[in-house]
């Protein structure tokens, strides 16, 4: 097959796995866009297969539609192993963006038909499952991540941990960089943090979260979630890029506690507007194989994500019958953003500040106190300013970062 023959503009599909690419190239758009249905599928620069035969050809991807620069194709869901997303994006998400006919190549967005849906659990929780088991009915969720990222002990750690959580916190984070270290050690690290957990539970009576990073090569990721549920957490942390799919779908499926999905390195493919995948992709295959929470972006932060892309992303984690994967909006935010990020993103969020916590200027409790403020604040109908008025915590936030209008 030529790279030309797997364009087929009148096919109509039906149970396949729909794909959609921007594509340039400085070559013939339509060559290059059956090329990347044939390397993505059955295909090969030459096409003279001798090996090729008739019922092979029938499982070919297909350009089924051509708009300006965005192609759609289709794959039969015979090209993929369903319940194995390494290979799945082995073919629509591999070769692809590195041959030569293409000059600039993103995915932007992926269906999965319903046959393929249904080999996937999904998230375990889901926003339902954990707005139940912090009892927390519509507000957004306030999370912080223990800053400096790397330097503290475990037991400097869990005392930050009880402090925020004292201020009224409902999630305490790891950083994505903070695992196993030879100056705060994992297991020593999640003992003290939920010892501090239960007795910060006890003194406010509401229920709390702490999410250790548990990020490390597979196996050893499967004793640290161990190590999380004997002592009794609820939550694991997950890098979930740079520990790769494989592992993350698996430890997702060992695992009985919810996780929370980091996306550290995803800017290295998600940034480039022309080339690389989109954060809506990375959300959709996170979902399918189990994230309860996870990253997409802060809009108004200091990440870059702009405004309707997150938005975008937020829906469509919350759309269908599988369970919902819970948003989290961070990365550089703090109580003057609480307002504008509502009425951006909605309530259904998780809403965390690491330096807009701990850079508050009367230190972690309180600026714990101050997010806290901000999202009770906004919730009863108050500006911030207005809330800030009577609430010393959230007005000291407001001198230092000011109010995002
Ligand atoms: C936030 C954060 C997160 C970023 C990642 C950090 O801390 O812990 O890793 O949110 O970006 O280290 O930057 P700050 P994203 O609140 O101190 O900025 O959420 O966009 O993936
Ligand atoms: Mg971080």
């Amino acid at each position: 097959m030529r790279y030309e023959d797997f364009i087929k503009l009148n096919y109509v599909p039906e149970n396949d796995l729909i794909c959609e690419y921007y594509l340039e190239t400085k070559e013939d758009f339509k060559k290059a866009a059956g090329g990347v249905a044939a390397e993505s599928s059955i295909g090969t620069w030459d096409p003279d297969l001798t090996t090729m035969k008739p019922e092979i050809e029938k499982i070919a991807a297909k350009v089924f539609e051509i708009r300006g620069n965005r192609i759609k194709i289709a794959y039969p869901l015979d090209l993929f192993e369903m319940d194995n997303v390494s290979q799945i994006l082995s073919s629509v998400a591999g070769n692809v963006f590195g041959m030569s006919i293409v000059e600039n190549l993103r995915l932007l967005d992926i269906v999965f038909p319903e046959e393929m849906l249904k080999k996937y659990r999904g998230p375990k929780f889901g926003i339902s499952g954990i707005r139940r088991f912090l009892k927390i009915k519509d507000r957004p969720l306030v999370g912080t991540i223990v800053k400096p990222k790397l330097g503290l002990n475990a037991e400097e750690q869990s005392e930050v941990a009880y402090k925020t959580w004292r201020g009224g916190i409902d999630l305490v984070k790891d950083d994505e960089n903070l695992t196993d270290m030879s100056f705060n050690r994992f297991e020593d690290r999640v003992s003290k943090v939920l010892e501090m957990k239960d007795r910060a539970e006890e003194e406010t009576g509401e229920k709390k979260g702490y999410m250790p990073n548990i990020t490390a090569p597979y196996k050893e990721m499967e004793r640290r979630a161990e190590i999380v549920e004997n002592l009794g957490g609820k939550y694991i942390m997950v890098d979930i890029l740079t520990t790769g799919w494989s592992a993350f779908e698996e430890i997702s499926k060992y695992t009985k506690l919810a996780i929370h999905g980091h996306r550290a390195m995803h800017g290295a493919f998600t940034r480039n507007k022309k080339h690389g995948i989109t954060m809506l992709v990375i959300a959709k295959f996170a979902r399918l194989i189990g994230t309860d929470q996870l990253h997409t972006g802060g809009v108004i932060g200091k990440m870059e994500g702009e405004k309707n892309e997150v938005i975008e992303i937020n829906s469509s984690l919350r759309s269908g019958n599988m369970k919902k994967t819970f948003p989290v909006a961070s990365g550089g935010l703090y109580p003057g953003c609480v307002e504008k990020l509502i009425e951006i993103l909605g309530k259904d969020i998780v809403i965390q500040a690491g330096g807009g916590v701990h850079a508050h200027p009367m230190g972690s409790e309180r600026g714990a106190m101050a997010m806290r403020q901000a999202v009770e604040g906004v919730m009863k109908g108050y500006s911030l300013k207005e809330y800030a008025e009577d609430h010393e915590e959230l007005k000291k936030a407001i001198e230092r970062w000011g109010v995002v209008e």
